[in-house]
């Protein structure tokens, strides 16, 4: 062989593997990866925020290239020290980013191509590598209208946020009277009160409820009615908290009190589900900052305890372990008030995302939700869900593919009242749900 052969969209033949010669398979998963393409996605849990949360909402190419994702990534591959990296600005972290894992490496993780996927469907010359030009796209774009433009792109009907009423700048823009946005649901993250209960009984007390460190019934009381008050002001969808992988429940601990004796009730009076993403270790490396966390095997046996315990109560959950995937299914084989969400944060690439949509789809048939974006930044939606959604739409068509062997046959409407349950009507149904 001669020469540096390059490789482009023009010569790109593609040939999928196709070991079933069924007449009309092929015809299903083009059916399938259409349908799937189309049905409009609710993005379940997110860290984006409505346009009157100003700064907040992050978007861009500088936000997309120091995703705290590539944070890692990057300090893995440059030589310089932690806080030279956190010296610079923005601009200078992204220009790192870009040149360390875009142009001195080809960008073959997860992060780095979800960039590349994001700048292709918003139609920028990718093949370019023009850092500059993207900029150039970008600050001609204008919040809302690049909001409908993302939501259009990646085909998402809405998206639920992460509200943190100890965040300080996010509790003003719900104190001013935030009166929502169709496309932005909230949800109430509740990590401080639950995992720093020190910290957060002296904050609660400085905001008028009569709350002391000693959980006494007073205080389970007044600790219901913040949650009860928080939840009415942000209309949340449900109540949330990432969990260590040390969770236990039951346990003679602040937060499992807490949740049996105020999150648990609460969320039985709004009817909300209360989610548990389990399975992060905070602060593995401080240095990183936010990329600093780990993961961690976690106890399922700690969900499937609530489940039995509060049956009246409806669970949402995601583990961040792969090795706790496959109990976790079991376990919501058992119980009608668990309901799986997402491959989350470490988990959310390919190879382990078609692993647990298999998984998940043999031991519980479409009820579940396959996945969630988590996305920080606003245009990250758009490869998250493209990337998620072919593999949803594989496995989903392999799964018929089985059904159409056995003499079964399935129809476009089908395909596309599953998909639209898998996107999000299941979600929509458990929301709606009375135990
Ligand atoms: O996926 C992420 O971006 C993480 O940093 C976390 O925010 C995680 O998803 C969480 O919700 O705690
Ligand atoms: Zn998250």
């Amino acid at each position: 062989m001669t020469g540096n052969r390059i490789f482009n969209m023009e010569h790109e033949t593609m040939q999928g593997p196709s070991s079933v010669s069924l007449k009309g398979i092929p015809a299903m998963r083009e059916s399938v990866a259409r349908i799937v393409a189309e049905t409009p996605v609710t993005d379940l849990h997110t860290h984006l925020y409505a346009p009157p949360f100003g700064s907040l909402l992050l978007w861009g190419i500088d936000e997309l290239l120091t995703y705290h994702y590539l944070v890692a990534e990057v300090l893995r591959a440059a030589d310089l020290p932690y806080e030279t990296y956190w010296a610079m600005g923005k601009r200078e972290q992204a220009d790192l980013i870009w040149s360390e894992l875009f142009i001195k490496r080809s960008p073959i993780s997860e992060s780095c191509r979800g960039v590349l996927t994001v700048l292709s469907k918003l139609g920028l010359d990718v093949a370019s590598r023009d850092l500059e030009a993207y900029r150039t796209f970008f600050a001609a774009q204008r919040i809302p209208d690049h909001v409908d433009t993302v939501f259009r792109c990646a085909n998402i009907e809405s998206v639920v946020m992460t509200n943190d009423p100890f965040d300080p700048t996010e509790r003003p823009v719900w104190e001013q009277g935030f009166q929502g946005d169709p496309r932005f649901h909230a949800a109430l993250r509740i990590d401080p009160l639950l995992n720093d209960w020190t910290n957060s009984c002296a904050k609660l007390s400085a905001w008028g409820y009569d709350v002391q460190a000693a959980l006494n019934n007073r205080t389970k009381a007044e600790v219901r009615r913040f949650l009860s008050d928080w939840t009415k002001r942000m209309k949340a969808l449900y109540m949330a908290v990432s969990l260590p992988p040390a969770f236990a429940f039951p346990e003679e601990s602040p937060r499992a009190r807490l949740i049996e004796a105020c999150v648990l009730p609460v969320a039985r009076d709004h009817n909300a589900p209360f989610a548990m993403m389990i399975g992060v270790k905070r602060n593995v490396n401080p240095e990183l900052k936010l990329a600093a966390d780990g993961v961690g095997m976690s106890e399922v046996d700690a969900v499937a305890r609530l489940c039995a315990q509060y049956p009246r109560n409806k669970f949402m959950v995601t583990m961040l372990a792969r090795e706790n995937q496959h109990e976790l299914c079991v376990a919501a084989r058992k119980f009608r008030n668990l309901f799986l969400f997402g491959c989350w944060w470490f988990l959310n690439n390919p190879s382990l995302i078609e692993e647990m949509t298999r998984m998940r789809f043999e031991l519980l048939g479409l009820s579940v939700a396959p996945q969630h974006s988590d996305a920080r930044v606003l245009d990250q939606v758009v490869y998250k869900w493209d990337h998620s959604r072919s593999i949803i739409a594989k496995v989903l068509a392999d799964k018929y593919t089985d059904l159409i062997a056995t003499g079964w046959t399935v129809d476009e409407s089908e395909i596309r009242r599953d998909a639209a349950r898998l996107l999000g009507g299941n979600f929509h149904e458990f929301l709606d749900r009375t135990l």
